[in-house]
């Protein structure tokens, strides 16, 4: 495919996901093991052999550079490349002020590489998607712009942009996190069709479209709020929907499987998707490799201890360079260079890596960032009185450990 250039929006605050994001953008924050939710849309482009791309940045961006640079460069002898894109105040001393403003702050980009159609996607959801596919329906429509949709349960309604479209798949209505009464499915009562905040623009009309909001008194300066309730009124806004999307290798169980993982509660179920007999997301599909920063460390290892008492993983992820050393772990992701010492017990957790959790351990239903070290006997997730007095706690009950801390030291 050519004539597309692709902008990723990496730069928001995630304040939802705090303390995760205390020190990173939420995009940068760690996932699954040994990725970072960002890993995600950047290996749907690059698997879409679509290889022209910025990533913009704001908000806490080093951990992000830090990953883009050990995992993501591109080299040699083509027109290909990911290149991370800081908040530069190009068009004046304001940061972005919103998503819309983050591009519009770099149409110098856009106007130097002159491409045809420009795929703006976030850098914060879990889910695999062939973009080609939802470009080819822009195509086909002659869209201006394609927003891709996903069925949401309407109780979601107020965190994402709303949508109505014609059997044709036009938008004709479309309200950005409806406070109340948001328009449902037809047939679907419980149902509404969200923006999935992927947008594939012609070109043209989105220089117009930026260029008009910059002047426009008001505004926002955001897709979702601005863009393109204004849009959609010329009728050539196209609604792709994300159930359609088929990647070969993927069972059909996991069509549609998209997580916006913008809280704690949300973050941890989508980890612990992947650890599911059939998991809705696959990471073992040789045709949709998932790229990501491995470092040098050697392979997982499960070590009999002395006092006998095997370490076991079972229906859990354990990334290199961890050490299982007489403990039990069950449905848990545990990241790079975690080591768990004996006679410890941990139950669905998210550890980061580069940790310590000493012997005798007790933990469940914790995720723990990481450098983070816990002393020996320490217990989690049993006695939430207590539980509370100590830790970040989700409304789900999800205990959250910061970075680097040192527990019951
Ligand atoms: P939100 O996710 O609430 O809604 P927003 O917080 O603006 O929208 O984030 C969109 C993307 O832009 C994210 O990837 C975020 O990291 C990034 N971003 C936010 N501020 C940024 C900034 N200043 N600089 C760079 N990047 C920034 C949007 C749409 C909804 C849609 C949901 C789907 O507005 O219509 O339903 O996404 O999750
Ligand atoms: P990650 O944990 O995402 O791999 P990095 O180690 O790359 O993050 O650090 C990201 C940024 O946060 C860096 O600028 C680093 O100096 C800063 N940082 C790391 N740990 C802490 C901490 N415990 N407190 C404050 N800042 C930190």
């Amino acid at each position: 495919m050519s004539g597309i250039l692709s902008m990723i929006l990496a730069g928001g605050e995630g304040t939802r996901l705090s303390p995760l994001t205390g020190i990173r953008a939420k995009p940068a924050v760690p996932f699954g093991g040994n990725y970072r939710i960002m890993d995600f849309v950047l290996n749907n482009f690059v698997n879409s052999d679509l290889l022209q791309i910025f990533v913009l940045t704001q908000f806490k961006s080093h951990s992000l550079m830090k990953h883009m640079s050990r995992a993501w460069q591109v080299s040699g002898l083509t027109n290909r490349f990911i290149d991370p894109i800081p908040a530069q105040m190009q068009t004046g001393k304001n940061w972005y002020m919103g998503t819309a403003d983050a591009i519009y702050q770099n149409l110098h980009l856009i106007r130097g590489l002159d491409p045809e159609h420009v795929c703006i996607f976030g850098g914060d959801h879990i889910y695999k998607m062939d973009i080609r596919q939802m470009i080819n329906y822009h195509h086909d429509k002659d869209a201006v712009l394609t927003v891709a949709a996903i069925p949401v349960h309407v109780s979601e309604a107020d965190q994402f942009g709303i949508i109505e479209i014609d059997e044709d798949g036009r938008m004709i209505g479309f309200e950005e996190k409806p406070k109340e009464n948001p328009k449902t499915i037809p047939g679907r009562p419980d149902m509404c069709l969200a923006s999935m905040g992927n947008y594939v623009f012609e070109a043209k009309t989105l220089v117009q479209s930026l260029e008009e909001d910059a002047e426009a008194e008001g505004s926002k300066h955001d897709f979702g709020h601005d863009i393109i309730p204004k849009l959609y009124a010329q009728g050539k806004v196209f609604v792709y929907d994300f159930s359609t999307n088929v990647i070969r290798g993927e069972p059909e169980y996991a069509r549609g499987y998209w997580r916006d993982v913008g809280t704690i509660d949300a973050y941890f179920e989508a980890n612990m998707d992947l650890i599911q007999i059939q998991p809705p997301i696959n990471l073992y599909n040789k045709f949709w490799p998932l790229r990501s920063y491995h470092p040098a460390v050697p392979p997982a290892k499960f070590v009999h201890d002395e006092t006998n008492r095997t370490g076991q993983a079972i229906s859990s992820m354990v990334a290199a360079g961890s050490i299982i050393s007489g403990a039990i772990i069950y449905n848990s992701i545990i990241g790079h260079n975690v080591h768990i010492h004996s006679h410890s017990y941990m139950e669905k957790c998210v550890i980061m890596g580069n940790n310590d959790i000493g012997e005798g351990c007790r933990i469940r239903r914790a995720i723990i960032d990481k450098d983070v070290h816990i002393a020996p006997g320490t217990v989690i997730g049993e006695d939430p009185e207590s539980d509370r007095k100590r830790f970040h706690i989700s409304e789900g009950g999800i205990v959250v450990i910061p970075k680097g801390s040192r527990i019951g030291f």
